[in-house]
């Protein structure tokens, strides 16, 4: 087995804001592993220094000195000792994760089976959830229309977090106005909020019956927030501050979170099953949410969705791509009717262009 880590980068449309960053271009790597018999396993590897701290030059470390030594020479099946190997490293959970997908995409070529069967096969598509970046109140409400009538998409999420949350309240209520009571509306404040603002914002938007809200405010503020999440009646998911299977067990078991967004870009498949079996055991809710992935990413998140059947029944935040101007694959994922088709290819089903790689990739 052997690596090749390849960064690359696509630009957007336009840009997609949040409350702690925005980006402007999918500069991402895209990470190969050769088996010794010539299949090649890939994933993606995202990026976010605002959440987990990585950028394109700690990930192209990792890979090279950290995490090459261990799989070199190893064998792919071996995936629960190569997971264990790589804990020998803390955090860079994004490298871990596209190491995973990748060993998943081997197994299911060598099988001559798609992940998603060999995950579960719950179902064969699923419904996709818009995310709505920070913008003029107006122009958001806009965006959530479009996205509505020209893909069939009726659950959007709302980012929020602005410390003036006023602007927030105005724009979740433009967006409702404008799409009616058929849509579901979650929200997602990145931790831009204090528990203070949060506890305000939620009670002020409760008229545009919102269905969850994400990382309302920082982990840092520990008793706020627990006060915080302990008075709304809005369920409360918490991403990027419960990104493993630990963080997960603390976010519900000590600090009340209602739910769990579930990131196959930062958790693989192997963790990002075992968070979902807490869960299910727990009795939590979950979402597959999307660290802002290209169509590569998707291919990976709508083969979790789809094959559990406690992932299926949410929408799964799988349009972020939409925001990008081009994409590594061949066959491009569309959403038709508010639903992304699982792909039946052996692995992930990820065929790369490689003209366009060789276009795109920015260490040449
Ligand atoms: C999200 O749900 O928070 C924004 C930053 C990131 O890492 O993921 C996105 C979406
Ligand atoms: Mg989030």
């Amino acid at each position: 087995m052997s690596l090749e880590a390849i960064p690359y980068s696509i630009p957007y449309r336009r840009p997609l804001a949040f409350a702690i960053g925005e980006v402007r271009e999918a500069a991402h790597v895209l990470l190969r592993i050769h088996t010794d018999d010539g299949i090649v396993g890939q994933a993606d590897v995202l990026p976010r220094p605002y959440t987990y701290g990585e950028t394109v030059g700690s990930i192209l470390a990792a890979v090279h000195t950290l995490f090459a030594p261990v799989l070199v020479g190893r064998d792919p099946g071996n995936r629960e000792m190569i997971d264990r190997l790589l804990d020998n490293t803390v955090a860079n959970n994004t490298v871990k994760a596209a190491v995973d997908l990748a060993l998943w995409d081997i197994l299911g070529q060598e099988l001559g089976v798609s992940c998603h069967r060999l995950l579960g096969g719950y179902t064969d598509r699923v419904r996709v959830s818009h995310m709505v970046g920070i913008g003029k109140p107006a122009e958001m409400a806009e965006e959530a229309r479009r996205v509505h009538d020209d893909f069939g998409v009726t659950t959007f999420k709302v980012k929020v977090g602005r410390p003036e949350y006023r602007t927030d309240v105005e724009a979740v209520l433009r967006i409702r106005d404008a799409l009616g009571d058929d849509v579901v509306l979650g929200l997602d404040a990145n931790h831009g909020w204090t528990a203070e603002q949060a506890t305000a914002a939620l009670t002020a938007m409760e008229p545009a019956g919102v269905e969850l809200i994400e990382e309302p405010c920082p982990s840092s503020e520990v008793l706020g927030r627990r006060r915080c999440i302990a008075g709304t009646r809005i369920p409360v998911y918490a991403d990027e501050s419960a990104p493993t299977l630990e963080t997960v067990a603390r976010a519900v078991t000590t600090d009340g979170f209602d739910g769990i967004n579930i990131k196959t870009s930062r958790s693989g498949f192997t963790r990002s099953s075992r968070i979902l079996g807490l869960c299910d055991g727990l009795g939590i809710g979950v979402l597959v949410g999307n660290q802002i992935d290209t169509q590569l990413g998707t291919l990976a998140s709508v083969a979790f969705a789809a094959a559990h059947r406690h992932t299926a029944v949410r929408p799964a935040e799988v349009t972020n791509f939409l925001l990008i101007e081009d994409d590594l694959l061949t066959d491009p994922v569309r959403v038709v009717d508010g639903a992304i088709a699982v792909r039946p290819e052996p692995g992930l089903g990820i065929e790369i262009d490689e003209d366009k790689l060789d276009h795109y990739r920015t260490d040449r």
